[in-house]
């Protein structure tokens, strides 16, 4: 059997540690598909459609470090390319494949099906490059495994989505084979001067601070720094926050943990600490106007360094082309047995009060919020990863205590409605052996809410939470109107409609707290397919939480323009 272009990138595909690809199917890229069936241990997933498959990659990757996409021509891929821009945003390397034209039609004058009707097809080629770092087109089968291999490589080097598209008549051309995939997945190393005067200019900044703190911000998981953080926390013994689009990337059972830092939305006593902090050490943060709570908190000035990935700077130098772990370590292991730096973590303790276990609600009142979030903290599990959409529940899941090995996932910078019902499916996908628990309002749910058809047909065991509160509450807390509110449905219902005559999902209902831990206690028993509990609240049953932070955004949108 010859070895082919398709060949190629499947084998690369593995070789960055894929076992699963989504797909969509479309003449463009059907003889691609086949030639991806053929590659030992990576497997075909279908998605319902492009968006979908595009975020169900994206799911995948942050579960597995890197995801694929593979879709049609333009029909296809345009859809696709609003995931690659989420992809971006949230720093995951998701590789998007399109079938593309023929390349004896590329610049024949050829008006092709599924495009604008011109016949210049380097439109999508031309969209791409703004929403990746590596954008290539493949009209040959020669040039292949280097247009391939810069794709990925940049995608894996930069944490950020890559576009491959490739003729639909060359993808089963005779191809050379991939060589090791270390060409692929080497990384460019520190720069060894720059790092060791990061530490020293860090370790001077420590030391002429007496309450120092350290913060951890979304992009530490894609600077590959988590566990160096907890080494430096460990080093320093001060108090540690995450920023809410880093829920979990920080252990919460740690002694350092103090809670999120997130201005007036913070964990108890965590603003005061941060008020009083002289030394503010942001590792990695996105610093928005979401996570500065409309610009009202946002860390800056002399006494806040920013470290980011490839870059630190310190007291108005900048230390370039480091990795942001290296750093770290370097500055745990020059910290050594100084004495710790622990006035933050004692302070804390000294103001913060652990507020009283939420008390369990009447089993038969009606449910409310926080006797739902109260039993969805239940179940979490070290081994469980909680997937919270865009909403109210964001908050919910913020304000819950993670054990030990707990994750959650939030797609807080792109914050695309209707994100993590595909992203849930690819991160059980890529993640069998978890539980895997979603948030999602009934608003959300109804953008992409066909995915769960795919849970259905693979038999996966996620637990899926549907909060049914009649509409858009988060918009309702930030500028209310009658666009806010969302036709219902039978959400419970639409799993019959998924199983039809083969499926094993559950679709149930709790308007009380005993039929919700009634549903739970069936969700967990249920092994052979997803399971959906709508949850029924009141139309502005939200988080306080919810409610201060809506109105300081919408405050910072509604600032009027600036007389030049
Ligand atoms: C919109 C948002 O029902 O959650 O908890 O009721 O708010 P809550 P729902 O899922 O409603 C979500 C809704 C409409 N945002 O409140 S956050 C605007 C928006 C967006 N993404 C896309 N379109 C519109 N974020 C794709
Ligand atoms: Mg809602």
């Amino acid at each position: 059997m010859a070895y082919t272009v398709g060949h190629y990138l499947g084998d690369r595909l593995a070789q960055i540690g894929l076992k699963d690809h989504f797909a969509v199917a479309g003449d463009y890229n059907l003889v691609l598909l086949d030639q991806l069936l053929e590659i030992d241990g990576l497997r075909q997933v279908y998605c319902c459609n492009e968006l979908n498959c595009g975020f169900s990659a994206e799911g995948y990757a942050r579960a597995n470090g890197a995801g694929a996409a593979v879709v049609t021509f333009s029909v296809g891929a345009l859809s696709a390319l609003n995931a690659i821009g989420g992809a971006y945003a949230e720093n995951l390397p998701v590789i998007l494949i399109s079938g593309a034209p023929n390349s004896n039609d590329h610049g024949s004058g050829h008006i092709l099906h599924h495009t604008i009707g011109t016949p210049d097809y380097s439109y999508q080629l031309e969209i791409a490059k703004r929403l990746t770092c590596a954008a290539v087109s493949v009209t040959s089968a020669e040039e292949a495994p280097a247009l391939i291999d810069h794709a990925i490589r940049t995608a894996l080097r930069e944490k950020k989505p890559a576009y491959i598209e490739i003729a639909c008549n060359v993808a089963a051309q005779p191809c050379m084979r991939p060589g090791p995939a270390s060409a692929v997945l080497a990384e460019v190393p520190s720069d060894p001067a720059s790092v060791a005067q990061a530490v020293e200019a860090l370790t001077r900044f420590i030391e002429s601070r007496k309450k120092p703190v350290l913060l951890i911000g979304s992009r530490v998981r894609a600077a590959g720094a988590e566990d160096a953080a907890i080494r430096l926390a460990d080093a320093l013994g001060c108090a540690v926050a995450t920023m809410a689009a880093a829920k979990g990337f920080f252990p919460e059972d740690h002694p350092g943990y103090v809670g999120t830092f997130w201005g007036d939305v913070s964990s108890p006593g965590v603003r005061q600490i941060f008020d009083w902090s002289d030394g503010i050490i942001a590792l990695a943060p996105v610093f928005n106007d979401y996570s500065t709570v409309g610009w009202t908190a946002w860390p800056r000035g002399e006494n806040v360094v920013v470290a980011d990935g490839r870059h630190v700077s310190v007291e108005g130098v900048a230390y370039d082309d480091i990795h942001l772990r290296d750093v770290l370590d370097g500055l745990t292991k020059a910290w050594g047995t100084r004495p710790k730096k622990d006035t933050t973590i004692t302070e804390f303790h000294r103001i913060h009060r652990p507020a009283a276990p939420v008390a369990a609600a009447d089993p038969s009142a009606p449910l409310v919020r926080a006797e739902m979030a109260r039993q969805i903290s239940g179940v979490l599990t070290p081994r469980t990863t909680l997937i919270a959409e865009t909403g109210d529940s964001w908050f919910n899941a913020i304000q819950m205590k993670l054990p030990h090995g707990a994750r959650v996932e939030l797609e807080m910078q792109w914050g695309h409605i209707g994100w993590s019902v595909p992203a849930t499916f690819g991160y059980a996908v890529a993640e069998p052996e978890r539980r895997i628990v979603l948030m999602v309002g009934d608003g959300s749910f109804q953008l992409t809410a066909q995915e769960v058809a795919q849970m259905v047909r693979l038999k996966l065991p996620v637990l899926i939470f549907l909060v049914n509160n009649r509409g858009y509450t988060i918009e309702v807390q930030i500028h209310d109107g009658p666009y806010n509110n969302v036709k219902n449905w039978d959400y419970a219902g639409l799993m019959e409609v998924f199983n039809a005559e083969d499926g094993r999902g559950l679709g149930l209902k709790a308007t009380t707290g005993g039929e919700l831990a009634q549903a739970i206690e069936k969700g967990l028993a249920n092994r052979e397919g997803p399971t959906l509990i709508e949850c029924t609240i009141d139309r502005d049953d939200c988080t306080s939480d919810l409610i201060s932070w809506g109105r300081r955004v919408a405050n910072a949108n509604a600032r009027p323009p600036e007389e030049r």
